[in-house]
């Protein structure tokens, strides 16, 4: 008996200490390759100096101090503790590893090189409290946890990719970017500065390309797109901008790969410079929704431009790698175009997709002149051989990836299923979903060794994954783009960094929502919390909080919780659980979307019969998105017509029976999605069928009516000009 009682103390004891231990545990994202957490601390504070011979970490390190803490840190090695950050390229130290050791009376940083140095700092920023990262912290005095970390990436390129054209981002934002993805040992940005809606990159030689093919509106060459709406929009970075940008980037470790796509997605170009593009009248559209978007082959006063326009970029950024496009090539374009066609007939091609080899193999020529390599998307692999140094982007999926790594090709893995940020997050939020729902486990799962069975020579082709956001749905809401990235973000560049062998999400998960978040929060980072699961079942409803001590509140009106909601402590009894509505807090300064039970009907729309008269003609609709699906009240379906809306422009929706109901809901554009919608224009109802009644304008293809007696019809009229060359059409969502 008393040995069982002193087994189970010890057990508990165990356990006690196992879980005090786990708290002192430094929780890093992402993960190090090798920690030892030893017992003591090193004390942080004015009595500290800083010596070494990393010139910018140190002074990185001291602004950081300075700003998050309010300590100053003496140069030298007068203090009683010292800080040491040395770069020893004859130390035996991989590339951008570095070893950490905290003593308590010195912190070494070692490195064979500067990238090294810099994620040493990082690591020991990771180890201080997350009010580090504030700016206006006063913290005074910090206890670094004494360790021991050797550390070294998994992949030798870590990317996060942006685009800047369809939304724009000013240089501040940028510049905020870069600091929240090196905090995250990324060390490759891959700037989409340009595409159909918008030239972002000066470029002095073509002024044109950013005075009109940088603004879209109205009276601009490029029209509105992507919710910019009826006002000028738009904006780019001058040379000098871009250079500094560079430059901050690079003392971060981060590298800046430009793009200019092309020879598709190029409507801003061929705008500004008409003559760019090809002869003819093709009006099909490129997948984007674009028509005449394509630089014409057969031309060769083409290629002058592109080595003008290559010529200044290579000035700009110093990266060897150049991004030059190549996917989503509407090849109509080329197949109409006399200039085309007769170039195909002059070089003996067959097929369109030879020009688009042509064309690749020249880029090539272009970039290696200078020294540098030629970047494309996974599209450039079709037609023909390529150099052996090109470098494809592996975005459509995993075996497309896979296919260029095969063909003997430097691969960069993006595959949308789980690398596009752009994809909703689940399907309750904003988001393209073409590729996947990609999650924060789809993000982190992204392994392009494990996942294909390539030779040891294959792999060696596999240069690392990228993160990659693009821009359409970033216009809203505010901040989107943090919440897209993060924390996303953080997953792909444990995916990137953290040997195989030590990856485990349940881990990483309990590393982010017990530590990083808070880390995030004082980056100053708007990032994405999980929603709360919620279900009905025998008159309860239970929640499942998405992370261990996240608080979840809600409200019993089917509101949105705000930080005064109740906070939810055990089930709840209820007979109406259609009003009740949840969300998860961070701090009381950020929310996850609201959500209801997700195993019943939350709302409950009225059908009555209906039928739709319209300005469009039948064959302006598309035939895989009919009209009559709007009348069908199934809310995933949509009409879609395959022009531009223009004033005056309408859709009738006419009741059988005059309808008794409290609200209409009228959406337009593609449900979840909330492109091809009306962004100008306003409601009409009638309860009588011939007077109508004007109600509400068009809030991001948005509409409400509110009647006050049976309503017989509804009516969408545009005021504006729409936002896209396709505009979509809903069911009406009618509620008593
Ligand atoms: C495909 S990825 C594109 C982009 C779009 C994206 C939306 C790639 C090379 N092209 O132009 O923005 O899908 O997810």
């Amino acid at each position: 008996m008393k040995i069982f009682v002193k087994i189970m103390a010890l057990a508990i004891l165990g356990t006690l200490l196992a879980s005090c231990c786990r708290q002192n545990e430094p929780y890093l994202v992402p993960q190090p390759q090798n920690v030892t957490l030893n017992t003591g601390t090193f004390t942080i504070d004015n009595n500290v100096s800083i010596l070494g011979n990393a010139d910018f970490e140190i002074e990185y390190l001291k602004d950081k101090l300075s700003k998050g803490a309010s300590v100053s840190l003496q140069e030298g090695n007068g203090g009683k503790r010292v800080i040491e950050i040395k770069i020893d390229p004859e130390s035996s130290i991989e590339n951008e590893g570095y070893r950490l050791s905290v003593l308590p009376d010195k912190i070494t940083i070692l490195a064979s090189g500067k990238g090294g140095a810099f994620y040493g700092v990082q690591t020991l920023l990771q180890l201080m409290p997350a009010e580090i990262y504030s700016e206006g912290g006063n913290l005074g005095k910090i206890k670094v946890p004494c360790v021991e970390i050797e550390d070294y990436p998994r992949f030798g390129y870590r990317g996060a990719g942006l685009d800047v054209s369809r939304t724009f981002f000013p240089l501040e934002t940028i510049y905020d970017f870069i600091d929240w993805i090196s905090y995250h040992k990324i060390n490759t940005f891959h700037w989409h500065i340009t595409d159909d809606n918008g030239w972002r990159v000066e470029i002095k030689k073509y002024p044109l390309l950013t005075e009109k093919g940088a603004w879209r509106g109205p009276d601009e060459v490029l029209p509105p797109a992507y919710g910019s709406g009826n006002k000028r929009y738009g904006g780019f970075y001058t040379q000098e901008e871009i250079k500094e940008v560079v430059k901050y980037a690079a003392d971060r470790n981060i590298t800046i790969i430009p793009e200019i796509d092309m020879p598709g997605h190029s409507k801003a170009v061929i705008e500004t410079y008409p003559q760019v593009g090809c002869t003819n009248k093709n009006k099909t559209m490129s997948v984007n929704g674009e028509v005449n978007n394509v630089w014409c082959i057969g031309k060769e006063s083409n290629y002058a431009m592109i080595e003008d326009i290559v010529a200044e970029l290579v000035e700009l950024f110093p990266s060897r790698l150049i991004h030059l496009g190549g996917d989503e090539v509407n090849m109509d374009n080329w197949k109409n175009c006399p200039h085309c066609q007769a170039f195909m007939r002059k070089m003996g091609m067959k097929e369109e997709i030879e020009l688009l080899n042509y064309f690749v193999r020249r880029m090539e020529k272009i970039v290696n002149k200078h020294g540098r390599v030629l970047v494309g998307w996974d599209e450039i692999i079709k037609g023909g051989d390529l150099e052996p140094s090109t470098t494809v982007y592996g975005w459509g999926s995993m075996k497309r990836g896979a296919n260029a790594v095969r063909q003997g090709q430097p691969t960069v893995f993006l595959p949308g299923q789980y690398c596009y940020l752009d994809m909703k997050q689940s399907p309750y939020e904003r988001g393209h979903n073409w590729a996947a729902i990609v999650t924060l486990d789809s993000c982190y799962k992204v392994d392009p060794i494990k996942m294909n069975d390539f030779t040891p020579e294959e792999e060696k082709l596999v240069l690392g994954i990228q993160g990659n956001l693009w821009c359409e749905l970033l216009d809203r809401p505010e901040r989107f783009m943090e919440y897209q990235f993060f924390p996303r973000l953080c997953a792909i560049s444990e995916a990137a960094w953290t040997s195989a062998e030590l990856k485990n999400f349940d881990d990483f998960y309990g590393r982010l929502t017990s530590a990083h978040y808070d880390r995030l929060h004082n980056m100053g980072i708007k990032f994405r919390l999980p929603f709360p699961e919620v279900v009905y079942e025998d008159g309860i409803l239970k929640v499942t909080p998405p992370y261990e001590g996240a608080v979840v509140r809600y409200t019993t009106d089917a509101s949105d919780p705000d930080t005064s909601s109740q906070q939810y402590k055990g089930e709840i009894k209820t007979a109406e659980p259609e009003k009740y509505r949840f969300a998860t807090f961070y701090k009381d300064c950020n929310q996850s979307i609201t959500v209801g039970a997700s195993n019943i009907e939350l709302y409950h729309y009225l059908t009555p019969e209906v039928s739709i008269s319209s300005s469009y003609k039948e064959n302006e609709s598309n035939k895989s998105f009919p009209m009559k699906n709007i009348t069908t009240y199934d809310m995933k379906k949509y009409w879609r017509v395959n022009r531009r809306s223009y004033p005056g422009d309408f859709v009738l929706y006419t009741f059988a029976e005059p309808v008794e109901c409290g609200k209409i809901t009228v959406e337009t554009g593609v449900p979840n999605i909330t492109f091809y919608s009306c962004t100008e224009g306003h409601v009409e109802y009638s309860y009588n069928g011939t007077d109508f009644i004007k109600g509400d304008e068009f809030v991001y293809g948005t509409a409400t009516v509110r009647p006050e007696d049976k309503v017989k019809a509804v009516k969408i009229v545009f005021d504006g000009m729409s936002d896209a060359l396709i505009t979509s059409f809903q069911n009406l969502r009618i509620e008593k």
